[in-house]
C-alpha cells in the first residue's frame, strides 16, 4: 500500500478553518487593500492555538471581509434536544445576507455568496448549498451528539460567530451496520474520464471520475477514517496551502460524477482541474493520489 491510512477528522476542526483564512498566492495585495489593521479579525479571540503539519502555518490571520458578518443561519428543524431514531438526521437551514452557491465555492471572494458547512460533533461533513440536507449516522455510536451549521465564504473559511449547533441523542430503532475497512489490496487511483484535455466548457459542465481500489461513500463523511475508503475533492489550479488544501476546492465527490461550473472563473482563462482522493476526514491521501485535467473557460 502507498498510502498512508488517516484519521484525520479532527484536524478539520472548526478553528482551523479560521486560523487559515487567508488566501495563498493574493495574500499580500489581498491584504494591503482590504485588510483594517485597527480592527481585529472578528474570529480572532475564537482561534485556538493549533497548529498541524498539513497547514501552512506561516500564514498570517487574515481578518474576514466586512460582509461575512452578515452572513447568518437559521436552523428552523431538527430541534435541539431531539431524539433521533432514524439513520439520518434532516436538516432544514435558511441563509440571511448571502445566497447560497456551491457554483462559487472554491473561486474568488464575492460579496453576497457562499455556503455553508455541515460539522458531526465539531467534524466537517459536507458544505451545502440547499437549504435542506441530512446528516447520515452510519458510523454514529447511539448517545449524545452535536450538529453544527456554519456559513463559509467562496473559500471556506468559516464565519465561526454565526455558527448554530444543537444536540441531539441518537437512539437508532434499526441501527446501520457498521461499515468497517474496505478488503482491497491494490493501490488506489484515480483518472478523470472528462472533460478531455484542451476542452472548453461553460456553464455548468460535468467533471467525470474513475476511480479504482477506493470505495468512495457519501455516508462516511466525517467519520472516522477507514481503509481503502473515502471521497474525493475537486480543486481549481492548487491543492496546496492551508486547510488541508481546500481554499481552492470546488466541492467534494462520493459518486463519478461531479457537478461542476465556471462561475466565478473568467471567460478565455485556462484552469487545471485536479481531482484527488481523500479519507472521510477529508485529509488527501498522502502521497497524493491525484489527476488533473486542464481546461480553458468558453
Ligand atoms: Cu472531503
Amino acid at each position: 500500500m502507498k498510502h498512508i491510512r488517516r484519521t484525520s477528522s479532527v484536524l478539520f476542526g472548526a478553528g482551523l478553518l479560521v486560523l487559515a483564512a487567508c488566501g495563498s498566492d493574493s495574500t499580500t495585495s489581498a491584504a494591503a487593500t482590504t485588510a483594517t489593521p485597527t480592527s481585529p479579525a472578528p474570529a480572532a479571540t475564537d482561534a485556538p492555538a493549533v497548529t498541524d503539519a498539513s497547514t501552512d502555518t506561516t500564514m498570517p490571520m487574515m481578518p474576514m471581509p466586512d460582509y461575512a458578518a452578515g452572513m447568518k443561519l437559521t436552523l428552523s428543524s431538527p430541534a435541539a434536544g431531539v431524539t433521533v431514531t432514524d439513520n439520518t438526521v434532516p436538516l432544514s437551514v435558511a441563509a440571511a445576507g448571502f445566497e447560497l452557491s456551491c457554483d462559487h465555492a472554491g473561486k474568488p471572494l464575492a460579496e453576497g455568496f457562499g455556503h455553508y458547512h455541515v460539522l458531526l460533533d465539531g467534524a466537517l461533513v459536507d458544505m451545502e448549498c440547499t437549504t435542506d440536507t441530512s446528516v447520515s449516522m452510519q458510523n454514529v455510536a447511539p448517545g449524545e451528539h452535536t450538529i453544527a451549521v456554519v456559513p463559509a465564504l467562496n473559500d471556506h473559511a468559516e464565519v465561526m460567530d454565526n455558527e448554530t449547533e444543537f444536540a441531539f441523542t441518537y437512539a437508532p430503532t434499526s441501527p446501520l451496520a457498521e461499515i468497517a475497512d474496505a478488503a482491497t489490496t491494490g493501490d488506489p487511483s484515480i483518472k478523470i474520464v472528462s472533460p478531455k484535455p484542451g476542452e472548453v466548457v461553460n456553464g455548468d459542465f460535468d467533471i467525470v471520475v474513475e476511480v479504482s481500489n477506493y470505495d468512495l461513500n457519501c455516508d462516511l463523511y466525517g467519520k472516522p477514517g477507514l481503509f481503502g475508503i473515502g471521497h474525493y475533492h475537486v480543486n481549481v489550479d492548487s491543492t496546496s496551502g492551508p486547510m488541508m488544501g481546500m481554499m481552492t476546492m470546488l466541492g467534494m465527490g462520493c459518486t463519478t460524477t461531479f457537478h461542476a461550473s465556471t462561475v466565478g472563473l473568467e471567460s478565455g482563462s485556462t484552469h487545471t482541474l485536479i481531482a484527488l482522493l481523500a479519507d472521510n476526514g477529508h485529509a488527501p491521501l498522502m502521497p497524493a493520489i491525484e489527476a488533473s485535467v486542464e481546461v480553458t473557460v468558453g
